[in-house]
């Protein structure tokens, strides 16, 4: 489909502008500067290096797998929060949580892209656990996971690692897709991203990757460039549920997935990436777990999407189609554009 058209998002029940065309434009705007150069191992200077003391006076211990704390600068707090308020149409609720900061690896250096499998298996197990304690505590509805990585995606360090914030209320994009896979099950009997998943694997256009266990494949309705879905094969809701040869896919996945994104533009490609488990608390039969990665870049390592004017007051719209990128990303070699230079 070479032509303007639009598309729905059933997860967030939104539609997206695709225009191919707009690709073919001259571009006079904004050129990101190159990444910065390779990354020591360790840097004394660093807030999450181990052995270093972070900005509010904590010491990390000398780890050597991964590490999680407590942010020192949470965005929510476990404090009796303040109190709801509706005021006509002003309206305020109270907010509280935890937030903690995952470390994927004591190394400086390394991203999940160029971490060994084994490493990156840890960060699996991390993310679990992480997700499991916090949704055992008094209060807690929602657990959101996601890494920013790169300067682009306004990262304040480059050390591997992401974040998970509990909080109390579930949060916009989980609840608009609680409600649509509540929906879509109360209606079909089975999962929403289920279905969704049998659809794309039988067509296999907009699948990057695939495994025993996972798939990775550019979404139907991506706003972002390259942006990829990755989901269980297995109807599984949380991280938790995920079994030892589910975790070791997913390691996988994510290593073949992030080795592309590298490749495509030869740069430490940058991103948001987050997970969508189930809300803490509730059954919830409709729900799949899935990641989204979202990346800015568009062009080149130097030229990003900018989702601004109609797409910050209209709706989402895309340059180049789903299957275009998803096309790009599959040819990407699996292996590392850095492995053995
Ligand atoms: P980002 O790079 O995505 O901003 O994540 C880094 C997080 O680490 C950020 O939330 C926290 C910041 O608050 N941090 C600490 O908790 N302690 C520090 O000493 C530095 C950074």
């Amino acid at each position: 489909m070479n032509v303007p058209h639009r598309r729905y998002n059933p997860l967030l029940d939104e539609w997206v502008l695709v225009s191919p065309q707009r690709l073919e434009r001259p571009w006079q705007g904004l050129e990101e500067s190159p990444p910065e150069p390779a990354r020591p191992s360790y840097d004394p200077g660093c807030y999450l290096c181990p052995g270093n003391a972070r900005a509010r006076g904590s010491r990390n211990p000398a780890y050597t797998t991964t590490f999680a704390f407590d942010n020192d600068f949470p965005a929510v707090v476990e404090q009796p929060a303040a109190p709801e308020r509706e005021d006509g149409l002003r309206r305020s609720q109270a907010e509280s949580g935890i937030c903690r900061v995952i470390c994927f690896t004591p190394r400086h250096d390394l991203t999940l892209a160029t971490m060994p499998a084994a490493d990156v298996r840890a960060v699996v197990d991390a993310w679990a656990e992480e997700v499991r304690a916090l949704e055992a505590r008094d209060g807690v509805g929602y657990v959101q996971l996601f890494e920013n990585k790169g300067e682009l995606m306004g990262a304040s360090n480059p050390h591997p690692h992401c974040q998970a914030w509990a909080v109390a209320h579930v949060p916009t994009l989980p609840a608009r897709k609680l409600a649509s896979q509540r929906a879509y099950f109360a209606a079909h009997g089975r999962d929403l991203l289920g279905d969704y998943l049998e659809q794309e694997r039988a067509s296999a256009e907009r699948v990057v990757f695939e495994n025993a266990h996972w798939a990775v494949l550019v979404p139907f309705w991506a706003v972002w460039p390259y942006e990829t879905l990755l989901v269980p094969r297995r109807r599984v809701a949380d991280l938790a549920s995920l079994g030892p040869d589910e975790r070791d896919a997913l390691a996988d996945a994510l290593h073949a997935i992030t080795v592309r994104y590298d490749n495509l533009f030869r740069t430490p490609f940058p991103y948001s990436m987050g997970w969508h488990g189930r809300p803490a608390r509730g059954d919830h039969p409709c729900w799949r777990l899935h990641a989204v990665f979202l990346p800015p870049l568009l062009r080149s390592a130097s030229v990003r999407k900018f989702l601004v004017g109609y797409e910050l007051t209209s709706e989402p719209q895309r340059d180049l189609t789903p299957e275009v990128a998803a096309e790009r990303l599959r040819a990407q070699p699996g292996r590392h554009h850095l492995e053995g230079s």
